[in-house]
């Protein structure tokens, strides 16, 4: 019959999971009519447009290698599921603008492009095939990423230079590996790295840590006044120290199999909040407080409106909240 399936993908990076996809005659396609009919795209190496919307006669995508074409395409639609749940399910938004209507996603962009990105202008995520070392760019947590950027746009609307820049970055790998985490996935378990499933280094390597941000070697672990002038995806890191930090608590911990090991500005411990309530407090905080010139000062401010807000001013968790942000050297 016409209309909501469920197929079967074999991911690169995830395993067998279920796909949400929808059939016209005879054909399925990668159309998601469960999460605001979220479609994916086979670009076929191209660079505008749509190219054609993966249809198939049956309804498994993929062989788990990048010899099918289809795989790419699963792995995409699937990130793109699990950061829909995640924010409907652990925030209560339906869709990035909360209207129910879902972005679409490209994979398969130009050739061996070692990248992914998220555009406001068409509402969309795209996807690079990678080259040499580094595999496709359509990880849970990349996917996460780049669709959290359209969050990020249509809330704050966090200006992508400076320091609000580098909290617009920092805001697509919390939630990142926020929705990694939530993903529960056996193939790609939560974790505070970015990208380590795309090996862009070549050497086993995330793209970034949010445990120690420096030990990229180049992003910073706390703020200093010159850090509104280097690139936002390394002004992200103190920021995402905070996040670290929030979650889990300075020094050394292991989760989910990872050892982390992170420091303070101060050398003051930090208690940790815990993750979930983390996100919770940074989402209240992007959707509700900051702007599109938020700093990290205000960045600060806004995670402390909100944490006074969800758990109360003065509350346990609104003192460590603000202990965390000391952690990384902004406010006292
Ligand atoms: N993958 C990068 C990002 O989402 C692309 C960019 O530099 N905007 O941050
Ligand atoms: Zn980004």
């Amino acid at each position: 019959y016409e209309g909501v399936h469920t197929g079967t993908g074999n991911t690169r990076y995830s395993g067998t999971v279920p796909l949400g996809t929808s059939q016209s005659g005879s054909a399925y396609t990668l159309t998601d009519a469960d999460r605001g009919n979220h479609r994916t795209y086979n670009l076929n190496r191209g660079s505008s447009g749509t190219g054609t919307l993966f249809s198939g006669a049956d309804d498994v995508w993929g062989d788990g290698t990048t010899a099918d074409p289809e795989t790419a395409g699963a792995d995409a639609h699937y990130g793109a599921a699990l950061t829909w749940d995640y924010y409907k399910n652990v925030h209560g938004r339906n869709g990035l603008r909360g209207d129910g209507v879902a972005p679409y996603s490209r994979v398969h962009y130009g050739n061996n492009y070692v990248n992914a990105f998220w555009q406001d202008s068409c509402f969309c995520m795209t996807y690079g095939d990678g080259s040499g070392n580094a595999n496709p760019l359509t990880s849970i947590d990349v996917a996460a990423h780049e669709m959290t950027h359209g969050l990020t746009s249509v809330t704050a609307g966090l200006n992508y230079s400076g320091e609000s820049g580098g909290l617009n970055e920092a805001t697509s790998d919390i939630f990142a590996a926020a929705v990694e985490f939530a993903a529960d996935n056996p193939e790609d378990a939560g974790d505070y790295l970015v990208g380590e499933k795309i090996d862009i280094n070549g050497d086993g390597t995330p793209l970034r840590y949010m445990d120690k941000p420096s030990k990229d070697g180049a992003s910073r672990d706390n703020w200093s006044s010159s850090l509104g002038s280097i690139d936002v995806h390394y002004s992200s890191g103190p920021a995402n120290h905070w996040f670290y930090l929030a979650s889990e608590g300075s020094g050394a911990k292991t989760v989910n199999g990872v050892d982390y090991d992170s420091p303070t500005y101060d050398g003051l411990p930090v208690t940790p909040i815990g993750r979930a309530n983390a996100e919770k407090i940074w989402f209240r905080a992007l959707t509700t407080y900051m702007t599109s010139t938020t700093n990290y000062a205000g960045a600060r401010t806004a995670t402390l409106q909100a944490a006074a807000d969800l758990f109360g001013l003065g509350s346990e968790t609104y003192n460590n909240t603000a202990n965390a942000w000391a952690a990384i050297n902004v406010g006292s």
